[in-house]
């Protein structure tokens, strides 16, 4: 059966038509292209990356960067909605276009020199040149700002020593944004694949997102041209800007994987018949629904809102925070309850809910963990930094 997706308070009203068409071809693309193979992916722990250009073709890379740079110029809700779309299928492919389009492509336009955009923006967009951001280090994840990882001034060059870890697409990239410390502050560089010294070994054996790459970025005495630098930021806000794009993407994702476990345990529990009657027909198992209707909607509703604030210029990064964390936290229960709601047949990869499960694991670490956006807003409402 065709995936309708929810709608239960009609949002759909809210979009404009540009945004209902962007949703829907990328509902179609993620049907036809996505759905017959995510789920042996995800078993042989394979990135499908012969779809890469298809997402190029689509317009879904870097998608609501501007036109003059070979991107779509959409506006932020169709980004959003195209993450939505994108998780539905699975968080790693949601990763990916994340990683591409907010983590690399966003600061090469936001931070990078012209010569840096023209460069590396047509090709990233077309999905021709594939982008990695490291900014977590082995021995630094919530608290970037300690990081070890560094680069010294030599002649016209920088010298780039360190580790980076956990690294979406690491070993499949062209070019790494690397951020590291400097005598001036943390700096961004762009590190090309095949620079001397640099490797980025695949880390393997993961229960989670295993239709993504990640990777570790090494460095050794990694020699880049002052021209691979972005000029126009220094310090910590430079990657933390990055991470409110990244995020904000997610929080929309997190309600198409959200609407996959719900349509899936609706779909299952109206089939299945135990006791003489169809599971849905069970006040427990209509509990369950309800709730998971009522989180999607509220989930809608905070995306909605918050893309206007973006669109109006008025959104901050603890906007964000709160969106990141509800509605991957929603995401995740939800998936639980529907994998409980299918019974054993939950556990098997015949069905999606207990890959969105696993996935969401990840989701819910990553781009600042749960508590890290607790303590984020936390420190908002009261003034008073609890991270230390
Ligand atoms: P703090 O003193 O609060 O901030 C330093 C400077 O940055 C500014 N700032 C931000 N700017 C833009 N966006 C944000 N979200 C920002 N948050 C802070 C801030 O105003 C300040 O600016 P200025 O001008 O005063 O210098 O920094 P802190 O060291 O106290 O850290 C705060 C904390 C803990 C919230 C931050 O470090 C944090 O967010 N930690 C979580 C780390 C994280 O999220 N890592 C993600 C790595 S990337 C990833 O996971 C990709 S997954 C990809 C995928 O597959 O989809
Ligand atoms: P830690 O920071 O060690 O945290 C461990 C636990 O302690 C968490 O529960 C955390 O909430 C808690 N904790 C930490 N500090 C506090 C505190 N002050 N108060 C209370 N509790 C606290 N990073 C990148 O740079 N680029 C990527 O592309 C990328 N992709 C990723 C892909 C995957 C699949 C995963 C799993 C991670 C990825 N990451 C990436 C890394 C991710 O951002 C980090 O894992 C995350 O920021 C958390 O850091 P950590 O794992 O070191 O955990």
């Amino acid at each position: 059966m065709a995936f309708k997706g929810l709608d239960y308070y009609d949002l759909d009203e809210l979009l404009s038509e540009e945004d209902r068409m962007v949703r829907d071809m990328t509902r179609d693309w993620v049907s036809d292209a996505v759905m017959p193979i995510i789920d042996e992916a995800y078993e042989n722990a394979v990135f499908p990356r012969h779809l890469v250009p298809q997402i190029g073709e689509l317009g879904l890379l870097g998608a609501n960067l501007p036109e003059e740079y070979g991107c779509a110029g959409m506006g932020p809700t169709a980004y959003g909605i195209i993450c939505q779309e994108l998780e539905r299928g699975d968080s790693g492919l949601r990763s990916f276009v994340s990683v591409q389009g907010s983590l690399v492509m966003w600061p090469i336009f936001a931070y990078g020199s012209e010569e840096q955009k023209r460069r590396w923006l047509p090709e990233m967009a077309k999905g021709n040149k594939i982008g990695c951001f490291g900014l977590t280090e082995p021995d630094h994840g919530s608290d970037p700002g300690g990081m070890i990882t560094n680069a010294k001034k030599d002649g016209a060059d920088w010298i780039l020593n360190g580790a980076k870890m956990w690294i979406t697409n690491g070993t499949i990239a062209d070019v790494a944004v690397v951020w590291a410390q400097t005598e001036d502050g943390i700096q961004g560089f762009l590190v090309e694949a095949g620079t001397p010294g640099f490797t980025a070994p695949e880390q393997k054996r993961k229960y989670s997102l295993r239709a993504s790459v990640t990777s570790e970025l090494v460095f050794d005495d990694v020699r880049v041209p002052d021209s691979a630098r972005f000029p126009n930021v220094k310090g910590l806000k430079g990657p933390l800007g990055c991470l409110s794009q990244a995020r904000y993407g997610i929080a929309w994702g997190a309600i198409g994987a959200a609407m996959a476990c719900y349509d899936e345990a609706l779909q299952y529990t109206l089939g299945r018949e135990q006791f003489g009657k169809p599971l849905a027909g069970f006040q427990l198992i209509q509990a369950k629904l309800a709730e998971m209707v009522t989180e999607i909607t509220k989930a809608q509703l905070i995306c909605w809102r918050l893309a206007k604030l973006k669109e109006a210029g008025k959104i901050r990064p603890q906007h964000v925070s709160l969106a990141k964390r509800n509605n991957v936290a929603m995401a995740l229960d939800i998936a639980r309850v529907a994998r409980d709601m299918l019974g054993a047949n939950g556990i098997t990869a015949e069905y999606q809910c207990m890959r969105h499960m696993c996935n969401l694991e990840s989701v819910y670490t990553y781009e600042g963990t749960h508590s890290i956006h607790t303590l984020i807003l936390g420190q908002d409402v009261t003034g008073i930094a609890a991270f230390e």
